[in-house]
């Protein structure tokens, strides 16, 4: 018996609908859902491959104990008590901060974990976290936090109605979008430029999203601060400033006037690579459209001056009357509101409230950035890392200096991974934790449809029930959660509470969780309660939450969610300011002290130097991140792990199409071959990220037959973001020379 069933892929932000036909654990096919109102049939080939993860015999699924004799399999009982002891011990011993946490991306794809992540963390109560936020979104968070008040109150592009599309850093095409959630982004992008609307991409390599785009320019990597102050100089000295129906809101306008003044397009255009004339026509453009989205991504925020870029991209749409405004940028109003829960519990976000010990980096919504990582954990003293939890993450190949975490990771007293591969990280674990795999749990994305281009809401059961012996992500951590409680408390009271905690948790479990969200969110009957919570300053949600549960409410639930199994669509984005912003006085401030500060900290930029090389990274359809590279059907084909330079670079260092090529830079070296291409500005070389599979203890059969080494064990950990001292991992410095 064939059955369908649907489902909602989770390897990237783009929530594609699938169909999937299958009869039990046997997959036939997978396809694109025509029926989901928001993707529209839309998927690409990871969606396909989510039967390889499926089906990986490399896949975990029981934990295992690394011995003197290899990985051997033990009881959850004894891997989830075994770790609560070894993490208790070592923080009794050396303080809380000798146990360090690190989430990786797919942590964000996945509620239950999302769910777990507040109790985990206050049982884990260290000051040593640390997460994928740092080597992608911070500056954008950091922008949010201080211009909305609110560490995720992102401003979401209006793709489906601008009238013109700016993309800074950004390749939607390959990357499917990213705190933009825009399934099917081809499409839309198409349908934008047939109304006669504009998408202009600024970027150092003519990419998929270029190619497709009505205007490219090359931009040098590194320097789109220097471009995007002479687009607001322009707007002032133009008068092209109008924030239109916000312009009440907004505080610091003649301040920020003078601060870019100097900026003007002659002064920046030689160091950017884009002609001063030219730098005015796109103010112009931005500024006279009808509507306009101005948007930056990974190229932008993890390059030298990503903080101030992510701020003055939100400046702009403000400065030209698209923030709020349908067709420019605008803010979700999402069934599960994560932004007005959090809110209300208090925590809209922090940011250098403490700093890191060796290296006096600021803190991030409790994390450090994982620049730090490896010193602390290398670095003796008080606070010194002995213990490492990693979630869902790679970090040996996604942060710098891949060989020093390696270094560090195999000098640690314990470490849990919490993760269904053995891969160049985990490898490192005394016990894996291996979770459900996507088709094992259900699927909801908070976080997802609190950025996406129009407000949706879909939640898809698991393909198959859970299989017996297996956990999901959240019942692991609840089950550790418990279990440090337990051993931290002192008194009968707090072991009361905590037992009460983890009641509550264990007896909701995620599906109630998300039923409280949706009752509790502005289309559920609990919406007016919160609201008026929020209000009287309340901040007592289980009590309330435990009312609302019983009552029989008349607005969304997940019961009326689940009657809808492609998704519903709640319509497109609609003004939100105001009541959306989290800022004490409601108003925005446009210049934060901290962009004041580092303003007068901005190098003037250097022209270009003759021979230098600048090293970008470059992402593929078929691969995500560092993983899903054990499916073969993803990973055939032409090779794709090469260095793509232009020819009159390559002509300068005498490299052929083809042949090797020794790249090298403040940590090291790795060998790879060159691909030659007018597509990519002279002075640059693009290398993607996430290979390099051949580490020893791998156990990834199909991933360790691929070519490719790891960008990653090039760049330093000492290349840091002036404000936020994130990873730089765009814009990087290198030699290159044939191998
Ligand atoms: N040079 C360079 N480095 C980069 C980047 C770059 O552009 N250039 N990009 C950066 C960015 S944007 C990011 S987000 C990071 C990503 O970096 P990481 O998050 O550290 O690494 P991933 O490659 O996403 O690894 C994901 C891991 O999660 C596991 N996993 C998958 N699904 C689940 C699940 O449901 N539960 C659990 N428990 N585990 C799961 C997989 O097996 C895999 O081991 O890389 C960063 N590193
Ligand atoms: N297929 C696939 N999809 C993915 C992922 C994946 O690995 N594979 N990863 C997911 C993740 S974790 C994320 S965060 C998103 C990222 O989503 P995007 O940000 O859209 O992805 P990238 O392809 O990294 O795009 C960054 C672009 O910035 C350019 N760039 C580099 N340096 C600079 C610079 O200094 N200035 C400017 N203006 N541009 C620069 C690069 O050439 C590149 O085109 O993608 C997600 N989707
Ligand atoms: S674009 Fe591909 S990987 Fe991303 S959600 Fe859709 S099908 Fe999945
Ligand atoms: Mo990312």
């Amino acid at each position: 018996m064939t059955h369908l069933h649907y489902h909602t892929c989770n390897l990237c932000e783009a929530m594609c609908g699938i169909e999937v036909e299958h009869n039990g654990d046997d997959i036939h096919a997978i396809r694109g859902d025509k029926a989901d109102p928001f993707s529209r049939g839309h998927i690409c080939p990871k969606a396909v491959a989510l039967q390889d993860l499926h089906n990986d015999p490399d896949r975990l699924r029981h934990p295992v104990k690394r011995t003197a004799d290899g990985w051997v399999p033990i009881s959850w009982d004894e891997a989830l008590d075994e770790t609560a002891q070894r993490l208790h011990d070592i923080q009794r011993a050396h303080g809380n901060n000798a146990v360090s946490l690190y989430l990786g991306n797919p942590t964000a794809h996945n509620h239950g974990a999302l769910f777990m992540l507040l109790p985990f963390t206050w049982a884990l109560n260290t000051r040593q976290r640390f997460s994928a936020t740092s080597t992608d979104q911070l500056p954008h968070q950091l922008a949010t936090y201080q211009l909305f008040g609110h560490q995720a109150l992102f401003p979401i592009p209006d793709i489906d109605r601008t009238d013109y599309f700016m993309i800074i850093g950004g390749n939607p095409l390959v990357s499917n979008g990213s705190i933009m959630t825009v399934p099917d982004v081809k499409n839309r992008l198409k349908a934008l430029q047939s109304r006669g609307g504009k998408l202009v991409v600024v970027d150092p390599r003519r990419t998929e999203t270029a190619q497709l785009a009505n205007e490219h320019h090359f931009v040098r990597p590194g320097t789109d601060v220097y471009l995007l102050l002479a687009l607001v100089q322009v707007l002032y000295a133009e008068l092209l400033v109008a924030p239109g129906r916000i312009d009440g809101l907004l505080d610091g306008k003649q301040t920020l006037e003078k601060l870019v003044a100097p900026w003007t397009p002659e002064k920046v255009a030689e160091a950017v690579g884009i002609p001063a004339e030219t730098i005015r026509t796109l103010a112009r453009d931005i500024a006279n459209a009808p509507s306009a989205a101005v948007y930056s991504r990974v190229g932008v925020t993890t390059s030298a001056h990503g903080s101030l870029s992510a701020w003055l991209v939100y400046v702009i749409n403000i400065l030209t009357g698209n923030l709020d405004r349908q067709g420019g940028v605008m803010f979700t109003n999402p069934a599960f509101d994560v932004v007005s829960m959090s809110g209300l519990s208090g925590d809209t976000g922090s940011f250098d409230a403490y700093r890191s010990r060796v290296n006096g980096y600021p803190e991030f919504g409790g994390e450090f950035p994982v620049t730090a990582m490896a010193d602390e954990m290398l670095t003796p003293g008080r606070g010194q890392i002995k213990a490492f939890i990693s979630h869902a993450g790679n970090p040996v190949l996604s942060c710098p200096d891949g060989n020093k975490l390696d270094r560090a990771l195999s000098g640690l007293d314990f470490m849990v991974s919490i993760d269904f591969y053995i891969n160049e990280t985990t490898r490192h674990a005394d016990i894996i934790l291996p979770p459900t795999g996507q088709l094992e749990h259900g699927q909801f994305d908070p976080i997802f449809q609190a950025v996406a281009v129009r407000n949706v809401v879909k939640y898809t059961p698991p393909l198959v029930p859970r299989p017996e012996g297996m956990l999901h992500d959240w019942e692991i951590l609840l089950g550790l959660t418990s279990r440090l409680n337990r051993l931290n408390a002192r008194s009968r009271r707090n072991r009361l509470k905590f037992a009460a905690t983890d009641r509550f948790i264990r007896t909701l479990g995620d599906r109630g969780i998300i039923d409280l969200g949706l009752r509790l969110g502005p289309y559920g009957s609990g919406g007016k309660a919160l609201a008026e919570l929020r209000e009287k300053g309340l901040h007592t949600l289980p009590k309330v939450a435990w009312r609302l549960l019983r009552g029989n409410s008349g607005g969304l639930t997940l019961k009326r969610l689940e009657a809808a199994p492609h998704g519903i669509d709640l319509g497109p984005l609609v003004p939100m300011l105001p009541q959306r912003l989290y800022t004490p006085n409601q108003r925005i401030n446009l210049v934060p002290a901290l962009y004041n500060r580092a303003l007068q900290g901005l190098p003037v930029p250097d022209a270009p130097q003759g021979n230098q090389l600048l090293m970008i990274g470059r992402r593929h359809l078929r691969s995500n991140n560092s993983w899903m590279h054990n499916s073969q059907r993803l990973i055939k084909g032409k090779g794709r792990f090469n260095a793509m330079l232009h020819p009159v670079d390559a002509e300068r260092l005498g490299v052929q199409e083809g042949a090797d090529v020794l790249i090298s830079g403040s940590a090291g070296s790795i060998t790879l071959p060159a691909t030659l291409s007018d597509d990519i500005m002279p002075g640059v070389v693009s290398v993607p990220h996430g290979w390099g599979h051949d580490r020893a203890g791998v156990q990834l059969g199909i991933a360790r037959s691929t070519a490719g080494s790891s960008i990653n064990d090039v760049l330093g950990t000492e290349r840091v973001e002036a404000v936020t001292a994130m990873a730089q991992l765009n814009g990087i410095p290198v030699t290159l020379a044939p191998a």
